[in-house]
């Protein structure tokens, strides 16, 4: 079956390409898909062109269509076995996970359902009896939507819901790594109700077939999840069309431990928060930044436990965490953490691949700790996006506070204290888009997510997720019009 959805109709790539997907964790071949170019994603934008200014979509009630999305959110948790075990094949992630992935999906769609029609706008007091004054929204148009691989339906479901919520249309460009659930949610939508040309899927690389999403001037609104180096990319892409833009270009997010944290619970949540799904988390905590008093026995017992963490497969349930999600990545984390060991940083445990045989045909990395970082290494500045942790030590609230704050990114960070008053200061003064106090990770969709600084652009999620994919028009209604004679010709 052809796997680009364009217009209501399944079609293959027009150029003919395949791409085969493969199983991080052991290189089994998951299946093969479409492999698109620029031809098939005009095409697609040709569609959703269409299904936006000739389609009923854009007019619905903002009441239906989040009664749509609602639908979607049943038909999820109907085939939420089915769509994790996609995902986990896709990703390699541990099965389980896929299964809080596909719950966390339900919770989005239902979250954009609900709040559909929660603002319908407002009427402005002109101090004219003679003039009716509403503020309206109205969908923005077509979008481009460009998702990453580590979360692949929970990536896409924070751009399509909202968009459909507002009533765009769109075309899809997910990973080209991980496409399948992208694709069953296409087939989900279709069973939904949507109407053909709303949703468009175009399966392929960023370059060929995601590239034309922040060109082409038929797009209106192009938002995108993944690298900092793409982000930047496409933002002086979108600019020829001066396109909106929303980005979430990850972070290096600090975890910032003072001596009087209760230490077992701080200890458990500083390793889930960097080695959870092998750190390929936007919100990984990556960047330990610990009060000097107690570095030494935090992290000994750091480096103990992460020895122990257990690596494995979808299905293997003694795994605690899974594979990197490529070749390239893996290499990419093995560069990172070499340049860390040249700089000066202390190698503590990991770094390196496994040497369990078992493990031999998948991509993964030790779970690994560096130790003795400071600020203006590399490994404390960039993205790893791997099971890396960086440790640094403070010995002042105001010493932690100006490390935490010395990135350029500004996604996620947290402070553990049992001090409640100084985790509120401290958590005031990171400069981040959201700050755990005793806490790593956890979200909901009912709260804003996404960057300060270069970790991106709008807001993902909550009541604002919805704006992004929103214009506002003020319209003024003059209901007694008569001659003004301002000339008196
Ligand atoms: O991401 P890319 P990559 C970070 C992480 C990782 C790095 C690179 O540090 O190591 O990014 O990962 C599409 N026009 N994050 O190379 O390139 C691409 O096809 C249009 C953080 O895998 O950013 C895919 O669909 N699209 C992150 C998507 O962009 C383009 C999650 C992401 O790919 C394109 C993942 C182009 N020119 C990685 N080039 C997070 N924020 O959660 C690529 N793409």
């Amino acid at each position: 079956m052809p796997e680009n959805w364009i217009a209501g109709t399944w079609v293959g790539a027009r150029e003919g390409g395949r791409r085969e997907i493969r199983c991080p964790a052991d290189g089994s071949l998951v299946a093969e898909v479409d492999e698109s170019t620029a031809v098939d994603t005009e095409a697609a934008i040709a569609a959703a062109r269409e299904a936006f200014d000739s389609g009923p979509w854009p007019s619905t009630s903002a009441r239906e269509r989040g009664d749509l999305l609602l639908r979607v959110a049943d038909l999820l948790e109907r085939d939420k076995a089915d769509v994790a075990r996609m995902e986990s094949l896709d990703t390699g992630k541990r099965l389980v996970e896929g299964e809080y992935d596909v719950d966390d999906v339900v919770s989005v769609f239902r979250h954009f359902g609900h709040v559909a029609d929660a603002d319908a706008g407002r009427v402005v007091d002109t101090g004219n009896p003679g003039v009716v004054s509403r503020v309206v929204h109205e969908p923005v148009g077509v979008c481009g939507l460009i998702s990453p691989w580590n979360y692949p339906l929970l990536q896409v479901a924070w751009k399509v819901a909202p968009c459909l919520a507002a009533g765009n249309t769109f075309v899809l460009k997910p990973s080209e790594l991980t496409p399948h659930t992208a694709i069953h949610l296409m087939k989900l939508l279709d069973e939904a109700g949507l109407p053909a040309g709303v949703a468009n899927l175009v399966l392929g690389s960023g370059p060929d077939a995601g590239a034309p999403l922040s060109e082409d001037p038929r797009v209106d609104l192009v938002s995108f999840t993944g690298g900092l180096v793409t982000g930047k990319r496409i933002m002086a892409a979108a600019a020829g069309t001066v396109k909106k833009v929303a980005l979430e270009l990850g972070g290096k997010n600090p975890n910032v431990v003072f001596a009087d944290a209760d230490y077992e619970t701080a200890l458990d949540f500083a390793l889930t928060a960097v080695f959870l799904h092998s750190g390929q988390v936007c919100s990984a905590g990556a960047r330990l930044v610990v009060e000097e008093s107690v570095h030494d026995r935090f992290v000994d017992d750091l480096v103990e436990r992460a020895q122990r963490i257990r690596l494995g497969g979808p299905f293997d349930e003694k795994a605690e965490t899974g594979p990197l999600t490529s070749a390239a990545h893996l290499d990419k984390v093995e560069a990172y953490v070499a340049a860390g060991i040249a700089e000066g940083a202390q190698l503590r445990c990991g770094g390196a691949r496994p040497d369990d045989p078992a493990l031999a045909d998948g991509f993964y990395y030790l779970p690994t700790i560096l130790d003795g970082c400071t600020s203006d290494m590399s490994v404390t500045q960039d993205e790893s996006f791997g099971p890396v942790l960086t440790v640094e030590t403070f010995t002042s609230e105001d010493d932690a506070v100006a490390i935490a704050n010395d990135s350029i990114y500004g996604l996620a960070g947290a402070v553990w204290t049992a001090d409640a008053g100084k985790g509120q200061r401290v958590a005031a003064r990171m400069r981040m888009g959201t700050v755990w106090i005793n806490d790593f990770h956890p979200y909901v969709a009912q709260a804003e997510w996404g960057g300060y600084k270069q970790s991106g652009i709008g807001r993902e999620l909550g009541e604002a997720g919805l704006e992004e994919y929103r214009e506002t028009k003020h319209i003024w209604h003059n209901i007694a019009p008569e001659p003004q004679h301002w000339f008196s010709s």
